[in-house]
């Protein structure tokens, strides 16, 4: 944002420049004035936007010819002054100084003064001074605004200054063509965003809550009711074309909304277009600005991103407005309109495979649950992107208007805004009191990131519970051979039906789906390379900063599908750090002995792996079956909870340890059976005569001498 503008006044000598400047800081008329005032400053609070103001007089002559060039170049905006009782000097400002500017280079917005129109005889005519400055006006498009003024009575001084500060702050020149008298086509393209966003239920018109919304969000102030029927009334009479109506259904449609806007230029409101511009983000070059797109946001290390209930709550709302059909899914269509107010129209996943990549209806159209699984994938694994498309799609401005209700927000003490019979004053959008009323720099959109949340992922070791549990999106990668049936199991995770036809997978897959785990609804992203990309992308640790969990996968029928994740695993040893998990695809097929020094149950149990409900793997599952929906569950419980899935370096010791107590369990159940054994054997040799019993251990080891070739008479013997 612009800090500080230099008006430069120009024009021949004696038309009386210095004496503007005297009487604008004198508020009268100064006789004696000096050649060249020296530079003045107008304090911040003396300007429609609140910069500060240097104004700058020139001299004339050869002896300051330098100077003045010097100053023009500086210049945000030129006041080129003449004066009304000097044709000369008027002439001059097309013969000479409106070239000279252009000669110099200098392209910057120029008010035309006409100084000095206390000494004008009362009978001239000020229509025919009307007609002198029009072709100047149409032939010169850098000049802004013209403007009578006297000095000597500071008639309009103010206003000559005003204005000038106006050209530079709400500029003319990128919003409208003073040739065609229309707005040009960026202009119409950021204003048709902007009609987008207000039109909260998308029904193609601005109704009376949506516009009083509008001039909430613009103006802070709500929208009296009488002039919101007297600005529907203006557009409609503009219209002149029967097939493009300004009012549809008693409300604006994009054609009025524009009608509008190009009054308002027209009417100099110029302030209240750019105002409007810039509470949307737009900057003065007619993009979205940096800091409205991506407000500061920090992820420290070992943290990630989820959306927030607010967040939540807003895509659900986008997603409602959108579904015109009223079935529960976006189809393209809807999707296109929904995204409409994106850079190119464009949703983000272009190239990742939307809308396959998650949950849609049987005709590709995307669920509800489809369209937030998706957008809580995008967050964690590129909360940017979510942070600029709620932007795009309004977030900054409708969160309120969609009675979402973000914490930050409450606090502004702004309720959601009704149709009021406010006084007129309070209005603000048509009558050019908003100028002043919200400075540039006061709207700052930081509220987006109400939008998102931090959370801390549970890494293996990671003693406390508590912070993991906030976590509900989780990332798991799957490695495999090729053609060992990752993507089947991607598809299938999306809810996609089984392609039996086999298509290799050469770039980055994702596929993301809910699971419900203990009640709560969770979101697991499975996440494929591709042949193309997968050792690239492994060969950077720094890559799998996300993943919770990974799943290696072989083909159960294919003899050699193992031995690729066994030299994968030992090619990228970190990924022993990973909780894991091992899957046997394809177990509808006849199992195959994998080629590979020890069978994968082996290699599994050798890892010490111990996943609750599986032991140590692998799992088997068939996706032409759809016999899968166990590993889903599966991997999101070790992404949650890694313990027993992360296999364990130290594993000698801990082998040595597990088998001793192993060999204790050993010992008590061989001590129980033993029991149960002697028992029999006792009611046994009751039958054929039976003998007392000592204490049942002494049997016990008598009774395994038995077992040993030891006859009953000789155990008998020896009791
Ligand atoms: N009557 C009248 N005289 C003015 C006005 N403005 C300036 N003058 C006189 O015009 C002469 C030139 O003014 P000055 O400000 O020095 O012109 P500069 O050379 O453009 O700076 C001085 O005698 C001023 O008093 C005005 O609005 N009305
Ligand atoms: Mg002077």
């Amino acid at each position: 944002m612009r800090q500080e503008i230099r008006l430069v006044l120009a024009g021949d000598p004696g038309v009386g420049r210095s004496s503007l400047i005297m009487s604008l800081i004198k508020e009268h008329f100064i006789d004696d004035v000096q050649a060249v005032v020296p530079e003045i400053t107008l304090p911040s609070d003396a300007s429609p936007a609140g910069v500060t103001t240097k104004i700058i007089d020139t001299g004339s002559g050869t002896a300051q010819q330098e100077r003045v060039e010097t100053e023009m170049r500086r210049a945000n905006a030129i006041v080129l002054v003449y004066s009304v009782t000097d044709q000369d000097s008027f002439e001059r400002i097309s013969s000479y100084w409106l070239p000279f500017m252009r000669s110099l280079g200098i392209n910057v917005p120029v008010v035309l003064v006409g100084n000095k129109i206390d000494l004008r005889p009362s009978e001239d005519d000020d229509d025919a001074l009307e007609e002198e400055i029009a072709p100047l006006m149409v032939e010169f498009k850098e000049l802004e605004t013209c403007i009578e003024c006297s000095a000597k009575l500071s008639l309009n001084v103010g206003e000559v200054f005003f204005y000038a500060q106006k050209a530079v702050l709400y500029p003319t020149a990128p919003l409208y063509d003073s040739r065609s008298h229309t707005l040009k086509p960026a202009c119409v393209d950021v204003l048709r965003n902007i009609f987008h966003l207000c039109d909260t239920d998308k029904d193609g018109v601005l109704s009376d809550e949506e516009l009083n919304n509008f001039q909430f969000v613009c103006f802070d102030a709500p929208l009296h009711l009488q002039e919101l029927e007297g600005i529907k009334e203006l557009v409609a009479q503009g219209q002149t074309n029967s097939n493009t109506l300004h009012i549809r259904d008693n409300g604006l449609t994009l054609a009025g909304f524009l009608y509008l806007h190009t009054l308002f230029v027209q009417r100099g409101r110029l302030e209240t277009t750019w105002s409007i511009l810039w509470t949307f983000g737009y900057g003065m070059d007619l993009s979205l600005s940096n800091a409205y797109v991506y407000p500061p946001f920090e992820v420290p290390p070992g943290m990630a991103v989820e959306l927030s209930p607010a967040g939540y709550q807003f895509f659900t709302e986008v997603f409602k407005a959108h579904d015109k059909d009223h079935d529960g899914a976006l189809n393209p269509h809807e999707l296109e309109q929904l995204f409409i107010t994106a850079p190119g129209g464009q949703h983000p996943w272009n190239g990742a495979g939307f809308p396959n990549s998650t949950v849609t209806d049987e005709a590709g159209a995307v669920t509800l649950q489809g369209w937030l699984a998706q957008w809580s994938m995008t967050t964690l694994l590129e909360p940017r992107t979510t942070l600029a498309y709620l932007a795009y799609l309004g977030y900054p401005l409708f969160s309120n208007a969609m009675n979402i209700s973000s914490p930050s927000r409450s606090t502004s003490g702004t309720s959601t805004p009704q149709v009021s019979s406010a006084s007129p004053s309070s209005y603000a959008w048509f009558d050019g009191t908003a100028v002043g009323a919200k400075p540039m720099q006061d709207i700052s959109p930081s509220l987006t990131t109400s939008a998102l949340k931090l959370v801390r992922p549970r890494r293996p070791g990671d003693r406390k519970r508590s912070n993991a549990e906030q976590c509900s999106v989780f990332l798991a990668l799957v490695l495999g051979a090729p053609g060992s049936g990752k993507s089947a199991l991607l598809r299938n995770l999306a809810g996609k039906s089984f392609q039996p036809k086999y298509a290799p997978t050469h770039r980055l897959q994702r596929a993301v789906g809910a699971i419900e785990h203990d009640g709560a609804e969770h979101y697991l992203v499975m996440q494929e390379y591709g042949s193309h990309n997968e050792a690239e992308a492994l060969r950077n640790p720094t890559n799998l900063a996300h993943v919770s969990a990974i799943v290696f996968v072989y083909d159960s029928s294919d003899t050699h599908s193992f031995s690729y994740i066994s030299n994968l695993r030992q090619q990228y040893s970190y990924l022993a750090h990973f909780p894991s998990l091992f899957v046997a695809t394809k177990s509808d097929l006849d199992l195959a002995r994998q080629r590979h020094e020890v069978q994968p149950d082996m290699y599994c149990r050798k890892l010490g792996l111990n996943v609750p409900h599986l032991g140590a793997g692998p799992l088997n599952v068939s996706s032409r079956f759809g016999e899968v929906a166990e590993l889903y569950s599966l991997i999101l419980m070790i992404a949650m909870d890694p313990r027993g899935a992360v296999p364990v370096p130290g594993r000698s010791l801990q082998t040595v340890r597990v088998r001793w107590r192993t060999g204790l369990l050993g010992l008590m159940a061989l001590g129980g059976s033993t029991l149960l054994a002697f028992t029999t054997w006792r009611l046994l040799s009751r039958g054929t005569g039976g003998v007392g019993l000592g204490p049942w251990g002494a049997r016990a080891s008598s009774w395994m001498a038995s077992l040993w070739g030891a006859s009953s008479s000789a155990l008998r013997t020896d009791l």
